[in-house]
């Protein structure tokens, strides 16, 4: 009641008449209005839970529940922590950004963004190009290195190769001919052996070198297990996403989630990366 001049008995009578009427008056006005903003969220909770969604394609996010990819809208920023020894991380949600701290954006011609194995995911074909341009921080240390990342083939090659990543000089992914995934790295390519990624379905992909070891997973899973190899030497003219470095061997299909690390990632990060459970 500071600042007021105090009431006489009858005037606090009606003072208090005054503001019942007035919450009377806005009782109606408080509850339309908070009916209403819970309209408005149920709308906007059931938008963003929508499998139907305006991307649209339900069928890959079919595929890549079956693979236990995480088929949120968006992509949490701890994918790309600000970790020195993520060298490159690329979610693809509408744009090649790189979003680790280096900031090594792609270049893109001829890609667009389709559903992907985490929100929207790159997609390519035989005319896409997309390059990162050579920068000290993209090039792996001796003794470490891994790349990961979700593809989803429209196609096998029956013959030669189609390019996941490459670093030209550096360590790469392919896929050879029937769905044998090839990685380059420590002065040797070892494979899978064909028939562990197929057309028209998500699958994860990773290759790490340790400096001696070699080791490709599919789905999280260890599929080839190489300890013949030497130190890693980096490519110094940058990398290709979805073809071979400088060019040519173009992938098509859709890749998402794509990371380069300046380290031998262990299992277990690999297959939280991939959605083991
Ligand atoms: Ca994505
Ligand atoms: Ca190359």
């Amino acid at each position: 009641m500071q600042g007021r001049q105090e009431p006489s008995a009858p005037g606090v009578f009606f003072w208090a008449e005054e503001i019942g009427r007035a919450l009377d008056g806005y009782r109606g006005t408080i509850f339309d209005g908070m009916r209403s903003l819970f309209v408005i969220a149920l709308a906007a909770a059931g938008c963003s839970f929508d499998p139907g969604g305006t991307l649209g394609g339900s069928e890959t996010n079919a595929d890549a529940a079956q693979t236990g990819a995480s088929i949120d809208s968006g992509t949490p920023a701890s994918f790309c922590p600000d970790d020195p020894n993520l060298l490159a991380c690329f979610t693809f949600e509408g744009d090649t950004d790189d979003r680790s701290v280096y900031g090594n954006h792609a270049t893109a011609t001829g890609a667009s963004f389709d559903t992907g194995a985490d929100g929207q995911a790159l997609r390519t074909d035989l005319s896409t190009e997309v390059t990162i341009p050579d920068d000290p921080s993209l090039r792996f240390p001796p003794d470490g290195m891994s790349y990961e990342a979700w593809i989803f083939p429209d196609s096998i090659p029956d013959s030669n190769r189609v390019g996941i990543v490459d670093q030209d000089g550096g360590p790469s992914i392919f896929i050879y001919a029937g769905g044998d995934v090839q990685c380059f790295a420590g002065g040797r390519r070892v494979g899978t052996g064909p028939g562990v990624v197929s057309a028209g379905a998500w699958a994860h992909v990773a290759c790490t070198h340790s400096g001696t070891t070699t080791t490709i997973y599919v789905d999280g899973i260890p599929k080839l297990v190489d300890a013949t190899g030497g130190a890693i030497s980096a490519g110094t003219i940058g990398m290709s996403i979805a073809g071979n470095s400088p060019s040519g061997d173009p992938f098509e299909g859709r890749i998402d989630s794509l990371r380069a690390w300046g380290i031998a990632r262990t299992q277990a990060q690999i297959c939280q990366a991939a959605g083991c459970p």
